[in-house]
């Protein structure tokens, strides 16, 4: 049952036929096609609803798991400010998490049950996050430039069908808008600073530029779900195009600073506006969101680790709610 109950995402039922019912789909586009919001109690079909959850949920994984590396900060920033700043961004990064659970919820699937499919591996986060954070350079590049991507990405979609999911999307780049210019301010000290400061940020540039890359999603042609996706305007965009958007924004932002991008083929077609680069390593990419990446096992671990040390706080808080719950004459 949808609506007030929970499902599991295997148990989204499909159309016993495979099809939906014609007058319904054809409303349910017309919708859509019209710019109108698709809200929880709406009808849709299985695969919208199945899609959505997959990628709101995935989301969702992406900033409790993107507060891992940045979070690892926070003690040895070079100075009061900037831990007391970073503390503050790695806390807007779960409160997103939080905002992207519920948008989720209400489609139908648990929370606990989308925690459980992060921690055994059935559920995705981003690329990004499975790479490590050497330095101070590295968890402000991830300020910035990660940041930047995923404000790229999520302005762009939250023009799009789905109501919950839109809005989140909304507030979450207000508060992106800031975690950017913190980032940038970081690199800018960085890259204006000592030789040792301006070679600590271009090493970290280089570590970063595959993965950022990659961020946006397999190129058009081998996207999956990109079709469908557009179709119903979950997805605004499409990978490449996103990617196309970001070179544009920020290729010049970073080379403003004298730094230097990793990637001699890396050029615009002034006429057609659309950014040529060198094979990011696609097989790279596929080993990393799988579950082969330098720190896939530690960010689970951690993650782990959190959720069994947090259960007593989410066991006082359902005793809590309980006392409050008005039996049912
Ligand atoms: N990483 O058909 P495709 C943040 C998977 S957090 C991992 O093109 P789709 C932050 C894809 O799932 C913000 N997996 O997929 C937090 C699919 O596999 P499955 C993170 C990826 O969905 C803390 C397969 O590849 N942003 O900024 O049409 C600190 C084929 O791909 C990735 C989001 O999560 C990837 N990068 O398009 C700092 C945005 N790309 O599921 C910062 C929400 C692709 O079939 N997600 N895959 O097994 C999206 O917008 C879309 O899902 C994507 C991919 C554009 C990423």
């Amino acid at each position: 049952m949808y609506g007030g109950g929970y499902i599991q995402d295997d148990d989204i039922k499909q159309p016993s036929n495979g099809q939906e019912d014609p007058r319904l789909l054809a409303e349910f586009e017309a919708r859509i096609n019209a710019g109108e919001k698709i809200e929880p109690d709406d009808w849709m079909p299985a695969e919208y609803r199945k899609q959505l959850i997959r990628m709101i949920e995935q989301h969702a994984h992406s900033e409790i798991i993107g507060a891992l590396p940045e979070g690892t900060w926070i003690t040895r920033a070079p100075g009061f400010k900037r831990k007391m700043a970073l503390m503050a961004k790695v806390q807007d990064e779960i409160g997103h998490a939080q905002l992207l659970y519920s948008a989720a919820e209400t489609l139908g699937k648990p929370r606990e049950e989308m925690i459980n499919d992060l921690l055994s591996g059935k559920s995705k986060y981003s690329n990004v996050f499975n790479y490590p954070t050497p330095t101070w350079a590295d968890s402000c590049i991830i300020t910035w430039l990660i940041d930047a991507a995923a404000i790229v990405n999520q302005v762009i979609n939250s023009k799009g069908s789905y109501g919950p999911y839109c809005r989140a999307l909304e507030r979450i780049c207000y508060e992106e808008s800031f975690h950017l210019k913190l980032g940038h301010d970081c690199i800018v000290e960085l890259a204006t600073g000592t030789p040792a400061q301006r070679k600590l940020v271009q090493a970290a540039l280089e570590r970063w530029w595959k993965p950022i890359i990659h961020f946006f999603g397999p190129p058009d042609k081998t996207s999956v779900h990109s079709e469908k996706l557009m179709r119903w305007k979950v997805k605004m965009a499409s990978n490449d195009d996103m990617r196309n958007q970001y070179l544009s924004t920020y290729v010049p932002k970073i080379k403003e600073l004298g730094l230097v991008i990793p990637d001699p083929d890396l050029k615009k077609d002034e006429a057609t506006g659309s950014w040529t680069y060198s094979d990011p390593d696609w097989d790279e990419f596929f080993r990393v969101i799988n579950g082969d990446g330098p720190c896939n096992e530690e960010r689970l671990a951690v993650r782990k680790w959190a959720e069994d040390n947090g259960k007593w706080v989410r066991n006082a808080l359902q005793k809590a709610s309980d006392k409050y719950v008005v039996p049912l004459a």
